[in-house]
C-alpha cells in the first residue's frame, strides 16, 4: 500500500467540473481511496505566453497499484476528460501527474519520481502543503512546507487562498 500524491491542473474549459470527475475516477479504481483534498487555486500560468490562469490541485490516495499501472490509470481519466497534448506546456483541460509515491524515488521511462519540478512550483507545493506539509523529498532532504517557503523566501508571491472544491 502506497500513498500517491496527485497534482491536478487545467486551464482551458470546465475545469473544475474536470477536477471533480476525475477525482470520482481515482476514487473507483480498484484497490484504491483518495484519502485528502487541498484546496482549489487559481494560479498563473507557467509556459508560453498568452494562456488563462490555470487551477490547480492536489489530492492523496491510498493504492495497492503500482506506479506505472496508476500512471495508466491517470493517462486514461486524462483522455476520458479531454486532454489534448499538443503543444508542451499549453493549455490543457486536465492534465494529472504524480508528485510523489510516499517517500519513494524512481527513475523510469514513464516516470520520475518525486516529479522533477515540484520543488520550483508554487502551484503544486501551496496545495500539498494543504494535506501534506511535512512530507519530505527524499532527494532534497527538505519539507514541502520548506520548499514552498523557499520560494516564498525567493521572492515569489503568495497564491491567493484558496477554496474548497
Ligand atoms: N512522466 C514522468 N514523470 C511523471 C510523473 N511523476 N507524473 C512522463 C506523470 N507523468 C510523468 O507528461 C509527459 C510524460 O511525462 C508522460 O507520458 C509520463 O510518462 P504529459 O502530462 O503527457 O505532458 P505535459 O504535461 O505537457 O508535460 P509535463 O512536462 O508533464 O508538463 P507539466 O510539468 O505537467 O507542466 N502552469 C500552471 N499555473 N499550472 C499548471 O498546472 N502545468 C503545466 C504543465 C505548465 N504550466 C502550468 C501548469
Ligand atoms: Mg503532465
Amino acid at each position: 500500500m502506497s500513498i500517491y500524491y496527485i497534482a491536478f491542473g487545467g486551464n482551458l474549459g470546465d475545469v473544475p467540473a474536470a477536477f471533480h470527475a476525475a477525482r470520482q475516477c481515482i476514487e473507483q479504481l480498484e484497490y484504491t481511496d483518495v484519502t485528502a483534498s487541498s484546496l482549489l487555486y487559481r494560479t498563473p500560468p507557467l509556459g508560453p505566453p498568452g494562456q488563462a490562469y490555470y487551477y490547480n490541485a492536489v489530492i492523496a490516495a491510498q493504492s495497492e497499484l503500482a506506479a506505472e499501472d496508476f500512471l495508466d490509470a491517470l493517462q486514461m481519466i486524462e483522455a476520458e476528460h479531454g486532454r489534448i497534448r499538443a503543444e508542451h506546456w499549453g493549455p490543457r483541460t486536465l492534465d494529472l501527474d504524480i508528485i510523489a509515491i510516499d517517500a519513494e524515488t524512481m527513475d523510469t521511462k514513464r516516470l520520475t519520481v518525486p516529479h522533477a519540478h515540484m520543488q520550483n512550483r508554487q502551484f503544486v507545493l501551496r496545495p500539498l502543503c494543504d494535506i501534506a506539509p511535512s512530507w519530505q523529498h527524499p532527494r532534497l532532504g527538505e519539507t514541502a512546507s520548506q520548499l514552498l517557503d523557499s520560494l516564498l523566501q525567493a521572492g515569489e508571491s503568495a497564491l491567493p487562498k484558496g477554496s474548497t472544491w
